[in-house]
């Protein structure tokens, strides 16, 4: 009998972040531990006999080896097929795709994003809902849960597949299909998008590089600019996944896509840069020497849509998190549509998208998305940019800068605090909260605290209630401060600063962020006492 039933004991640690669980691999390598997560998964999901589940990750270290664990639960577990990425490849928007156009019950994306990746990087597990956007807060603490009492799992553990070849094979009594990932995400993108009006674009001057910082998007940005769309060979770069992106740190942004941003700032740079992150859903988008801030390009995308096939009828509302800028605020406001704010993660969207309630959504962490799937998506953002830029024959720099001519300019910057002791970043945190009460009314300098407030969210749909998302102190003027500690770090905590202002006179819009947040960003670390409480003033990563 190939299927057996395995001993354990519960790890106290399994409970999952704002996606999924994240860990470094030598936690994930303890004895048991992927197999205790994924038994309390298939515990409380409640997967009727004969489901199917998407199956794929982002090409990272021990990528392979959990597909075949989780293969082999799976069909221990009674599930009778598995639809798994060739290579193991999955990106999340594509996983997402899957679910969605199969009908699955869900599936299991195997990446932890935008983390380093290779034996001392993380890894990261998420279980995604048949709508295919992630588990919701109750199912992943559900799953926590059970993760905290479990005692034994169920393995098939005798058979061969080949995760290199295209085709189908037999697990016990479950099908595991392996399909080509990038074709059905290709064609999903073509359906949404003037490929033609784009493919002109590319054959004439505009040049365009795209970063796939060797994480798992290199395959799909290769068949769709470069084979769809006819881009100059060479123009997506880093293109093949390793196992450690190449010793890089696979997150698209001023500090870690270096190497894009000395392309598009250094001499004679392509019209166009972008680039995606470890498992794809996020998206940095530049000019030539120019960058488009993530809260900017929602606003700039949202105001737009009419101009791509794929949202020609216009947008049913929009959404963001709550410590992205307000730009998008105001365009929902033109639009007249419905504008919904939510607690970091993408989660959070998912049930405003399937009540047909917001078609855009995005973050300020390099994550923009639509109802086209129920995940961020980095491809698509970079093919949204470049429809918009095609039928608008404008530059990229040209497009922002009329938005914000229209719309007024939100300088908007994130500083992030890396690998701070938790205790020290908690005290931050609560400095800041104990001065709630007697903060409004206060001023500081030219800015006048109007409402303070712990982020809590009901969602509309479903009524669920999620507290303690982020602190945030509004000024008169709709100045911000947020201060939110990360749900994704693998090391200690991370605290997160989001500062942001509004301009609404054009003269005043050319200021460099840091420049024009300069007085926000000194109140920020006074209110939190940060340089006491934790040693540091300044930040690991600012964006
Ligand atoms: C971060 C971002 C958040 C994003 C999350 C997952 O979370 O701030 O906006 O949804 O990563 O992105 P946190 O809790 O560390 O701030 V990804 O690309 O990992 O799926
Ligand atoms: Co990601």
């Amino acid at each position: 009998m190939a299927v057996r039933i395995i001993e354990t004991a519960p790890y106290a640690d399994q409970r999952p972040g704002t996606s999924g669980l994240r860990k470094k691999v030598s936690v994930f390598s303890q004895k048991h531990y992927l197999e205790n997560f994924v038994q309390s998964i298939f515990d409380s999901i409640d997967a009727p006999p004969g489901s199917t589940l998407v199956l794929g990750g982002d090409g990272r270290y021990y990528n392979r080896e959990a597909i075949r664990i989780i293969v082999g639960m799976m069909a221990a577990n009674g599930f009778s097929k598995a639809i798994v990425g060739c290579g193991g490849i999955l990106s999340t928007p594509a996983a997402s795709h899957l679910i969605r156009k199969n009908g699955a019950f869900g599936g299991i994306i195997l990446s932890a994003s935008h983390n380093p990746g290779g034996p001392d990087g993380d890894f990261g597990i998420k279980y995604n809902s048949e709508n295919g956007g992630p588990a919701p807060e109750k199912l992943t603490d559900a799953i926590f849960e059970r993760s905290k009492s479990i005692s034994s799992y169920m393995i098939h553990d005798d058979f061969e597949i080949d995760l290199d070849r295209i085709g189908q094979s037999q697990v016990g009594g479950m099908i595991v299909e392996v399909i080509d990932p990038v074709s059905d995400y290709a064609d999903l993108m073509e359906s949404l998008f003037d490929f033609d009006l784009i493919r002109t674009l590319l054959n004439g001057n505009f040049r365009i590089s795209f970063d796939a910082m060797h994480a798992v998007t290199g395959p799909y940005a290769k068949e769709i600019f470069e084979n769809r769309l006819g881009a100059a060979a060479g123009s997506v770069v880093n293109a093949v996944p390793l196992i450690d992106f190449g010793g890089g740190h696979p997150d698209p942004n001023l500090t870690y896509a270096k190497e894009l941003v000395e392309t598009m700032y250094g001499e004679n740079p392509p019209d166009f840069g972008a680039a995606s992150d470890g498992d794809g859903d996020r998206n940095m988008i530049l000019g030539s020497r120019f960058f488009v801030t993530p809260s900017d390009s929602l606003a700039v995308l949202a105001a737009n849509a009419h101009l791509v096939p794929g949202y020609r009828s216009g947008l049913l509302g929009v959404a963001r998190s709550m410590p992205t800028s307000g730009a998008v605020d105001r365009v929902a406001k033109a639009l007249n549509i419905p504008f919904f704010e939510t607690p970091t993660g993408w989660k959070f969207f998912g049930n405003l998208m399937d009540a047909g309630r917001v078609s855009l959504c995005g973050e300020e962490s390099f994550g923009t998305g639509s109802n086209h799937v129920r995940e961020k998506d980095g491809l698509w953002a970079v093919l949204f940019w470049l429809n918009l830029v095609a039928a608008k024959r404008l530059s990229v720099e040209e497009i922002v800068k009329e938005h914000w001519k229209a719309y007024g300019r939100n300088y908007y910057s994130r500083h992030d605090f890396e690998e701070i002791p938790l205790e020290a970043a908690r005290a931050s945190m609560e400095t800041v909260k104990a001065r709630f009460p007697s903060l409004p009314g206060s001023a500081f300098g030219k800015y006048k605290v109007a409402f303070c407030d712990d982020f809590a969210y009901t969602d509309p749909i479903d009524g669920s209630r999620s507290e303690y998302q982020g602190l945030r102190i509004i000024f008169e003027d709709g100045s911000r401060i947020v201060y939110r500690l990360s749900g994704t770090g693998t090391i200690g905590a991370t605290l997160r600063i989001y500062l942001e202002s509004f301009e609404p006179d054009q003269e005043k819009q050319g200021m460099d962020a840091q420049e024009a947040l300069g007085e926000l960003i000194s109140i920020s670390r006074a209110l939190s006492l940060l340089e006491e409480k934790t040693g540091r003033n300044t930040p690991t990563v600012i964006t």
